[in-house]
This record gives structure tokens, C-alpha cells and sequence, in this order.
């Protein structure tokens, strides 16, 4: 490394004095606390983005953002080349430098480092970063020192992209290194022509019914519900009602929005005894998690969810039935080969109902950790990969073979049998494939398949809640002295320490019919989360309030005395 290339660095980071006595981790969707501690971090994850950028040779991305998180606070994440998360190899790279103590340090491990990945600073390759930030009052701020850490680095370039949801900026980097239009226009485009697709290929049985085809939106006082107030006005055959937009003074994840709604079970700020029957959504804080629900009466504030699994079993039915046309007996062609490999990818809180109904589809089901990066790994080993996390987050992904064999094969059947079944099936999985976000899981355009497949089978989102009932169950947090004292194996079931953890945890298990339980550390809040699942509410309550008894005597601040 050039010496005018050590002193900038040196001189840029000895501004931003990271904050004392605080351990920062990558986590499970980028770093994230209080955003008035943030500075430092964000200024070395802008350097960190211009060496990955500078590494893969592509445009790469750096979204300020905390999701679900209270509007104080704020995070960072990096966005791979391919538009997906960055790649878990640097993680444990990028919690060096967020952590490291003094200008100097930083500048040793980025030696250090550089050499051990082969980034030269030839100065004749440039790195390219996209940034973008969701509503938070804090964002712009932050941004300032992303991109002065990005211009720290020689050669190093960032492209402000203002105001955008997460999926917005994955989609856009994904884009940009496929040589196509990165912009936002480019997006709306693309997914609401796609959903126009869809509509004009509704089955004429289905057409005449009398659907109601207006949907209200919580867009959790965030950017979703901005963005989605630009969509809603490009879409036709489809109403949408957009509340908690942001502009009305409400506070951002305050009551409101995915996270709340899903974990919680009542309805957010703005709805309630008006809303009856009424089929309506809720995104999160940066539009990258999506649920439904219904009022189902006025007596109290409880509301019917329709969750991140009940989506994915939604979506999978939908996309078996098309490939079962597309490959209807009949077609003898030796060409035919559209036998794909349709999977999905689950975490453990998934609820057990909808598994069963998925393999009772016919389907293979994987199970991962949590965090979308390994439902997305696994998914991307499929021709058509579907994920979701019950919470909302999840998206389905085609691959290119796969995609380039269906392109081909619709050209042969439109110039063989146009307007026939099998073409149309094809043309509704090659909208699918557009519309659907295949970068990251993307609120909008789950919102927007969900309700083309409804309209497409004229079903209600009564219909769509009775494919399967959901097993009752209960989440909770516990705060513990350090959550790291708890691992986990077989994809987080069983805590494999502290000691004997298990072995409590399995002896309540025992006492419930269908009970299952398990614990495992956030990797976004410093708690432990309690999942329980039970034959009734009572019974599910009780078990996690039981489990969560045991991670306090564990781990809980009294354990710490003794
Ligand atoms: P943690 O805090 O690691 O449980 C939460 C969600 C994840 C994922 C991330 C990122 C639950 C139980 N966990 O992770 O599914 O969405 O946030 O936002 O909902
Ligand atoms: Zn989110």
C-alpha cells in the first residue's frame, strides 16, 4: 500500500473515534445499536465496502438501515455483488475492523488484510458502492461517514441513490452488475408490468368472480409505505390502501409494522374496528419483511395472522400447480425437460403445521439457522428455491439454467401452441421469476404476488388462511448477563451449551402434547428468544413462560451473583 494511501486512511478514520467499551458483531443482518454510537462503524464499513468492491471487481452496496428496530436506533450492511448478503467469510473481517481501537490498529488489520485476499491498489481498477438509507432521521448523517470512509480508499467511488427500501438497493446492485437499469423507475417498472402479466393470465372462471381486490397496507411509518404510494398508482386490478405511510407524523416501528404485528398478534396503529374482514398487510421498517392478517371481529384488538409461512406454502402451491401444467403427460418432446427441482427452505420457527403441509405437497423441505443468508444459500441450490421466514422475510429464487430452459421453452410453445395451457403456465412462472425480488426477500413484490395468486384463484385471505391451521405458539425474549453463553446445533433446535440447558428445556417439553420448544442468542438484540409451539394457546404460553423461567436461572442476572 502506497504511503499517501496509509495516511489517508489514517487521516479520515482519526475522526470517527469508535465508541468505548462496546463489542460491535456483524450479526445476522449487518451491525446495529443505537445509531448515536454508529459514526465509526459506518465509516469503516464504507472502507470495508470499497475493499470488497476492489476484491470481487463489481459494484457493490452499503444500506443504512435498522429494519424492525426502534427509530433511535440505526445499522449497516454490505450488499455482495450478486445483490445478496455479503459473504459470511468477510464477517468475521468486518467485526476487526468495527472493533479495532485506534486509527493505527485499523490501519494494520486492513494491511493485514489486503494482502491476505490479494487486493492490490493498482490504482487502474475502481470501486464502485451504491448507497442507500432508509427514513430514519439519522441516516444522513451516517451516510456522510460511509462515504467519507469510501473515499478514503484511492479510486473508490459511491453513487448516493437517496431514500430506498433494503430490497430496493439489493435489487438495484444485482442490476447494475447485470449491465441493466439500476434505477428505481427500472424496478417499479419491472414489478408491476410482471404483475400485469400475471392479472392478464387469470383463468376466465376465475375472472368473472367477484374478488374483492382491494388490499390496506401498514407501511410501519417507514420508506415501504412511501415507495408503495409511487407502485399502487402503476398497478391496475388491484386497490391499495396505504396507512402509516410516514407522513403522517407517526413514529417509525412504533405499534406499527411486520415485526410488531406478527409477534404481538393485534392489530397496528391506524386499524382497527373499521377493518373487519378486511384483507390487509403490514411491511416492516425497511420493506423487506411483509405479513397479512384480518380484524376478524370488533371485540377486542386480536387479529387473524397470515404469516411468512403461510405465504411460502401459498407461493409453493402456486408454482406447483403451474410446473404440473407446464409438464402435463401428453408432451412427448425429448426437449421437455422441465422436470425442476422445486424445494423450500424453513427455519425453526417455522410453525410445525405449515412443514406438514408442505411435505404432504410433495415437497422437500430444508431447515437452516436463522437469518435470511442461509435460507437464501440453501434455496439457491434449486431450480426454483422458495424461503421465508414465518416473520415475513423470505423470497423465491430461479436459476439461470433453469430460466434460460423455460425461456426457450416458452418461444417453442407460443410458436406451437400460443394461448395454450402449458404456454400459459410458462408465461405466469417467467413473470413469477420477474416479479418476485431474486436478490433478497422484498416486501413489495411479495405483496404484489400474493395478491395476483389470490386474484388468480379468487380466493379471500380466508380462503388462504384455511390451507393449513397453525399450531398455537408463543416467542418471548429473555435478557441474560452474555447471550453468548448459549450455542446451538441441528439448525438451532438444541442448545448445546451451558450445560444440562438442554436437559431442563426437554423435561418441560415432555409435559405438553405436541409441544416443542427451543431457545437460541438474537443476532440483532441482546436477548435470548424463547420459541414455543403447543396443542392449545394456554398450553404454548405456559411452556415458553416455563422455558424462559429456566434461560433466567441459567443465565439471567441472578445467575451471575452466585
Ligand atoms: P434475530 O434477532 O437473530 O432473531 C431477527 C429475526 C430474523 C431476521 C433478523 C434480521 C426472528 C425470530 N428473528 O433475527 O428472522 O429477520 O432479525 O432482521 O424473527
Ligand atoms: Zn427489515
Amino acid at each position: 500500500m502506497k504511503e499517501e494511501q496509509r495516511l489517508l486512511i489514517l487521516q479520515s478514520s482519526s475522526l470517527f473515534a469508535p465508541p468505548e467499551g462496546v463489542k460491535l458483531s456483524y450479526g445476522t443482518a449487518g451491525f446495529r445499536a443505537d445509531a448515536s454510537i454508529l459514526k465509526s462503524t459506518v465509516h469503516r464499513v464504507g472502507i470495508l465496502t470499497a475493499l470488497r468492491s476492489l476484491k470481487t471487481r463489481s459494484v457493490v452496496g452499503l444500506m443504512i438501515t435498522a429494519s424492525h428496530n426502534k427509530v433511535t436506533d440505526n445499522g449497516v450492511k454490505i450488499v455482495d455483488p450478486s445483490g445478496g448478503m455479503l459473504s459470511q467469510e468477510w464477517e468475521p473481517f468486518a467485526d476487526q475492523l468495527a472493533n479495532a481501537e485506534t486509527p493505527e490498529a485499523l490501519l494494520s488489520l486492513i494491511t493485514e488484510f489486503i494482502e491476505k485476499e490479494k487486493i492490490s491498489f493498482d490504482g487502474v481498477r475502481t470501486a464502485e458502492i451504491l448507497l442507500g438509507r432508509d427514513t430514519r432521521p439519522s441516516g444522513e448523517s451516517l451516510l456522510k461517514a460511509a462515504k467519507q470512509g469510501i473515499s478514503s480508499i484511492f479510486g473508490a467511488m459511491a453513487l448516493d441513490l437517496g431514500i430506498l427500501t433494503t430490497p430496493q438497493l439489493h435489487w438495484m446492485v444485482r442490476a447494475r452488475n447485470k449491465s441493466m437499469a439500476a434505477t428505481e423507475p427500472a424496478y417499479f417498472e419491472q414489478i408491476s408490468s410482471s404483475f400485469r402479466c400475471l392479472v392478464d393470465l387469470i383463468p376466465n372462471e376465475t375472472k368473472s368472480s367477484k374478488m374483492d381486490n382491494r388490499v390496506v397496507v401498514d407501511g410501519a411509518d417507514g420508506v415501504g409505505g412511501e415507495k408503495l404510494e409511487v407502485l399502487k398508482n402503476m398497478l391496475t386490478g388491484l386497490v391499495i390502501e396505504v396507512r402509516n405511510t410516514g407522513k403522517g407524523g407517526g413514529l417509525l416501528n412504533d405499534g406499527v409494522g411486520a415485526d410488531y404485528v406478527q409477534k404481538e398478534k393485534v392489530v397496528p396503529r391506524g386499524f382497527g374496528s373499521n377493518d373487519v374482514g378486511i384483507r390487509c398487510a403490514s411491511l416492516d421498517g425497511d420493506a423487506d419483511r411483509i405479513v397479512y392478517f384480518k380484524v376478524p371481529d370488533n371485540s377486542s384488538s386480536r387479529i387473524d395472522l397470515v404469516d411468512g409461512d403461510k405465504m411460502l406454502s401459498l407461493f409453493a402451491l402456486f408454482i406447483k400447480e403451474q410446473l404440473s401444467i407446464l409438464t402435463k403427460a401428453g408432451n412427448e418432446n425429448p426437449n421437455n425437460n422441465s422436470q425442476a427441482r422445486l424445494g423450500v427452505v424453513q427455519t425453526a420457527y417455522a410453525n410445525g403445521a405449515s412443514t406438514d403441509y408442505l411435505k404432504q405437497l410433495g415437497l422437500e423441505v430444508i431447515f437452516t439457522p436463522t437469518g435470511v443468508k442461509h435460507l437464501h444459500e440453501k434455496a439457491a441450490q434449486f431450480d426454483i428455491g422458495i424461503y421465508f421466514e414465518a416473520n415475513g422475510h423470505g423470497t423465491i429464487l430461479f436459476s439461470e439454467s433453469w430460466l434460460s430452459w423455460l425461456e426457450a421453452r416458452n418461444n417453442e410453445l407460443s410458436l406451437v401452441s400460443e394461448g395454450s395451457e402449458q404456454q400459459k403456465a410458462a408465461l405466469r412462472l417467467l413473470s413469477v421469476s420477474k416479479l418476485i425480488n431474486q436478490a433478497v426477500g422484498d416486501a413489495l413484490s411479495s405483496l404484489l404476488l400474493v395478491e395476483a395468486i389470490l386474484q388468480h384463484k379468487g380466493w379471500s385471505i380466508d380462503d388462504w388462511n384455511k390451507l393449513y391451521q397453525d399450531l398455537p405458539s408463543r416467542q418471548l425474549k429473555v435478557k441474560v448477563v452474555d447471550r453468548t453463553a448459549v450455542t446451538t446445533t441441528n439448525a438451532e433446535t438444541i442448545a448445546v451449551s451451558p450445560p444440562g440447558i438442554q436437559e431442563a428445556i426437554d423435561a418441560e417439553i415432555a409435559k405438553y402434547p405436541k409441544g416443542r420448544c427451543f431457545i437460541r442468542p438474537s443476532g440483532t438484540e441482546d436477548v435470548i428468544r424463547v420459541y414455543a409451539e403447543a396443542s392449545t394457546q394456554e398450553a404454548a404460553d405456559s411452556l415458553a413462560d416455563s422455558v424462559a423461567k429456566i434461560v433466567d436461572r441459567f443465565l439471567g442476572f441472578g445467575s451471575s451473583e452466585q
